[in-house]
């Protein structure tokens, strides 16, 4: 497998997997401050994180790549209001965006057309994860002042 390509989706697996530990971090930020339908979203959200990762784990196992799995850093463990531990996910899903983009850019320079392929996922997946995140953040700021309108979006992300 090309070397330079090998190393960038490694590197993005560790991207991924800090991800998935972010949401975790945030989930349990919710959790402490009794918003259980948020923490029960974010828990999800680790999920998918979780699945990106591995994801991109396999095809470097099946494109005969090396796996190599990076140290990970400690994700923040507490914000100033619920807006900002939404917001922290919301720009760290930008983010995650404009890394996928560069790979797509690499693989697209070193002529790797099965990597180029599996990161069209990725490119429609982060279109659906920032217009997720955006969407709740700005919810959530919008009832920030009102206890009652932080309970109904909570009630509310339980159900995901
Ligand atoms: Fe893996 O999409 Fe979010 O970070």
């Amino acid at each position: 497998m090309n070397a330079k390509v090998e190393k960038a989706l490694n590197e993005q697996i560790h991207a991924e997997f800090f991800s998935f530990y972010l949401s975790l971090s945030v989930a349990a930020y919710f959790t402490a401050h009794h918003l259980d339908g948020f923490a029960h979203w974010m828990r999800i959200q680790a999920q998918e994180e979780f699945a990106h990762a591995m994801k991109l784990f396999d095809f470097l196992n099946e494109r005969g790549g090396t796996v190599e799995l990076l140290p990970l850093e400690a994700p923040t463990r507490e914000w100033a209001s619920p807006s900002d531990a939404v917001e922290a996910v919301l720009e760290h899903e930008k983010f995650i965006s404009s890394r996928i983009n560069d790979l797509v850019d690499l693989a697209t320079a070193e002529n790797d057309h099965a990597t180029t392929v599996m990161l069209h996922w990725y490119v429609s997946e982060q279109v659906e994860e920032e217009a997720t995140a955006d969407t709740l953040f700005h919810q959530v700021k919008m009832v920030e002042s009102s206890p009652h309108g932080l309970l109904m979006i909570d009630r509310e992300l339980s159900g995901r």
